[in-house]
């Protein structure tokens, strides 16, 4: 007490000052916990629930929860009016963004199956169908998510999944916040497993007692939940896919002199509040000293009000300021880095758009600070970390279907490709893949 707080500031490089390498160097994300370590943490975790169903759930619910009242892992729709009970500026901010997010994750829905006739008679579709059972996981932690409920929940509805499955760690007197309840409730779930961790996914990815066996699981956590994803994804005896792998959130802010320091800050903060594993970016464009110095106040001043400080102190720590010559090379830089979020206080933002190779959402101009897409503007919030922006897409509306295609032939159909394919049956020698076409063409009317 009475000591004046220390400076809360980002590392800051040139990089016209320092090799290429270095810059690569403080690009990369804050190391985690080895993968083995967690491993072998979550590996006997899986495997008990697998065998112990119902009991081994409740007993880490009990332990890591401190649950002890509860004597089920499940709770069934429909939900009790009294455990969704909130005040009405809640239900109107969830109805508002609940109605967004729908509309923009309908309007993702295919047209109309997919029809090509790649060849006279030769007729090939492509058309979708939900997955039936889907399993959301919604994390606790250090704050409750509602919102990762809507995201996950209201595609898996708008795709028409059959049975959505929400799961989540109940908080010590045994009972789900009543805000992820209203949301499994309007998203149609059939239950919400009462547990956290690799021992809710587990529950999910192998079913117990109670709880139902799912197709696919959904949904961001710690690494105890990322690694209990990626064991179970990788068990063909569970028969279950998982949606990406996560890590901790990100946000890449790109600067130039017409953005406001006071905004540039409030967005970097935002997301450095999630977590001291959070890793924040500012990329500024050709700024001076003065402008770098009025941004880096806004960041320490704006940080020393929020009741989430000493989080933010921790992700500031390891987060860095890049100032560079050209927005050419600050979207070559953010393409490299692939971050979760990027924004643009740029002017032309909406021309610089066309640079983007590699991000999982991006958020546009001065007006447009990442916590909309958190929570209410329509887009998910469920995104690719950790570099995944390179290869993979965040949640959307085919996360929660799959593809099927058909092929339909006539008779002049199978004459015309009839040819190639008992040709390279002939060339794999597998004899009676070319049969089942010569044995057509054999009963062919002669032409
Ligand atoms: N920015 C987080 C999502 C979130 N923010 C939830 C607030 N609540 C990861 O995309
Ligand atoms: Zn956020």
């Amino acid at each position: 007490a009475g000591t004046i707080a220390e400076y809360i500031q980002m590392r800051r490089f040139k990089t016209a000052e320092e090799e290429p390498k270095t810059i690569q160097t403080v690009l990369q994300r804050p190391s985690q916990r080895s993968t083995d370590d967690i491993m072998n943490i979550v590996n006997p975790i899986i495997r008990e629930i697998r065998n112990g169903g119902d009991a081994a759930v409740l007993k880490y619910t009990h332990r890591f929860e401190k649950a002890t009242s509860l004597t089920s892992p499940v709770m069934l729709a429909p939900f009790k009016q009294s455990l969704m009970h909130l005040p009405p500026e809640t239900i109107e901010a969830i109805d508002v963004s609940f109605e967004n997010i729908r509309r923009f994750h309908a309007a993702q829905k295919d047209q109309k199956a997919l029809q090509v006739e790649t060849m006279p008679g030769v007729i090939c579709s492509r058309f979708s169908r939900p997955i039936e059972r889907v399993g959301l996981y919604v994390p606790g932690g250090t704050a409750v998510l509602p919102s990762t409920a809507l995201m996950l929940g209201i595609p898996a509805m708008v795709a028409g999944c059959k049975r959505i499955i929400m799961a989540s760690p109940p908080r010590s007197d045994g009972t789900i916040t009543p805000e992820i309840v209203y949301v499994a409730h309007k998203v149609g779930a059939e239950s919400i497993v009462l547990a956290g961790g690799a021992q809710a996914v587990a529950a999910m990815a192998y079913g117990t007692e109670s709880i139902a066996k799912v197709d696919k699981i959904l949904g961001p956590g710690n690494q105890f939940v990322t690694a209990g994803k990626m064991i179970v994804s990788n068990d063909t005896t569970a028969g279950v896919s998982i949606d990406m792998p996560a890590g901790p959130s990100e946000v890449l802010v790109i600067a130039d002199d017409t953005a406001n320091p006071a905004f540039v800050a409030s967005d970097l903060l935002s997301q450095a509040e999630h977590g001291v594993d959070s890793q924040v970016v500012l990329i500024a464009v050709d700024l001076s000293e003065e402008q770098l110095g009025s941004i880096e106040k806004e960041l320490h001043e704006q940080a020393n009000a929020l009741p989430r400080v000493d989080i933010v102190r921790g992700a500031i720590g390891h987060s860095v300021t890049l100032v560079v010559g050209s927005i050419v090379e600050a979207m070559e830089l953010s393409n490299q880095y692939a971050p979760e979020h990027l924004i643009l206080q740029v002017k032309n933002a909406e021309k610089v758009v066309d640079l983007v190779q590699n991000a999982g959402s991006v958020f546009i101009g001065p007006w447009t600070p990442e916590s909309v897409g958190d929570y209410s503007a329509g887009v998910n919030h469920s995104l690719p970390t950790y570099g995944y922006a390179k290869q993979y897409s965040g949640v959307n509306l085919s996360s929660f279907t799959k593809h099927i295609t058909s092929s339909n032939l006539t008779q002049e159909g199978l004459r015309n490709v009839s040819g190639a394919v008992m040709q390279l049956a002939k060339v794999e020698e597998l004899e009676a893949h070319r049969r089942a076409v010569s044995i057509r063409l054999d009963h062919m009317p002669k032409t």
